[in-house]
């Protein structure tokens, strides 16, 4: 099966993505995976200013997953213009990076965005609307705020050529609407879904996490990513990137057939460092089993009244099955 994916002006040698926080800056996991072999990954989010982060412990297991309550833990922008680019743009060739850019004010992406767009290395910038661990004034996330959603994409749309994939939350009652702000917005694409807000308790009712509560994620969120991507795709003609609960080959392929182009892989590399490759490879062995020519003619294309964005090249409509 031939896994070489054309998006957003480039081409991704496989579909399968390292998710944002789960390979911090690409160097982290250098010395126990062959980055060399993905299709790309995206960083941790970077905020204008280094964070410590929430309190210890920042991450719990249960049976179907984990929880985590990071807090944004980051080096700031001025690390990563110096440290951070540069050694994404030495050392990583084939895998196409995505910057994963957050903030407490919309002011903040356009920021990021704006002293990020000069540098070389990578190819495009993930929005994080939705991370569910740090407050933000309003005290909800910017993806489940329409008018936010609408003007952090725009400032952003504003400041850079590049691709910009805008990162949704998972619990959205009007996830369509969301979708469609986004795209008018100008978002080139969705990442669709960050993790779900939930909390664990010890036998005496006090939490596992530092911080109280955090973001579930693992195999128990595939249901609600896969959901997402589906009604995603139905609301929008831009190019859909699907993760939550990644494991196996048939996960990535569940989410091409719900609408998915690209797929992320996150907690499944905590367990196993090499489970970007190895889904990678068992793509290839399924594919070959199957008879199915391409990964791209397993994406399930958008309806053709879909969405209120303009249909591009790279629109899954033209380019897809
Ligand atoms: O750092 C975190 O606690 C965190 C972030 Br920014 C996010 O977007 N999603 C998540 O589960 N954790």
């Amino acid at each position: 099966m031939r896994l070489e994916t054309e998006l957003f002006g480039a081409t991704f040698q496989n579909p399968v993505l390292l998710s944002s926080g789960t390979c911090g800056f690409g160097r982290e996991l250098a010395e126990v995976v062959d980055l060399e072999l993905l299709g790309g990954f995206v960083t941790k989010s970077v905020t204008v200013e280094p964070r410590e982060g929430n309190p210890a412990p920042r991450v719990a297991e249960f049976g179907a997953g984990m929880l985590n309550s990071v807090g944004l833990a980051n080096p700031g922008l001025t690390v990563m213009r110096r440290e951070k680019l540069p050694w994404i743009r030495d050392h990583v060739r084939r895998p196409r990076v995505f910057v994963s850019v957050a903030g407490r004010e919309v002011d903040d992406y356009r920021t990021l965005v704006e002293a990020m767009d000069g540098y070389d290395g990578f190819l495009g910038f993930e929005l994080n609307l939705s991370c569910p661990n740090v407050s933000v004034p309003g005290g909800r996330p910017f993806a489940l705020d329409p008018d936010a959603v609408r003007a952090v994409v725009e400032r952003c749309r504003a400041r850079t050529q590049r691709p910009l994939l805008a990162k949704l939350a998972p619990n959205d009652p009007t996830l369509e609407t969301t979708v469609r702000i986004a795209t008018e917005a100008g978002a080139d694409g969705l990442t669709l879904v960050n993790t779900l807000p939930g909390i664990l308790l010890k036998g005496e009712g006090v939490p596992e996490l530092g911080a109280g509560q955090g973001g579930m994620s693992g195999p128990a969120l595939r249901p609600t990513g896969l959901l997402a991507v589906r009604r995603a795709r139905a609301a929008t003609h831009l190019p859909l990137v699907g993760v939550g609960g990644v494991t196996h080959a048939l996960d990535a392929v569940a989410y091409a057939r719900a609408g998915a182009s690209l797929v992320q892989v996150g907690t499944a590399s905590f367990a196993d460092p090499r489970a970007g490759t190895r889904i990678v490879k068992g793509l290839r062995r399924w594919g070959a089993r199957r008879g199915v020519e391409a990964w791209r003619d397993l994406v399930a294309p958008a309806p053709l009244e879909a969405g209120t964005g303009s249909i591009t090249k790279n629109d899954p409509v033209t380019d897809g099955a």
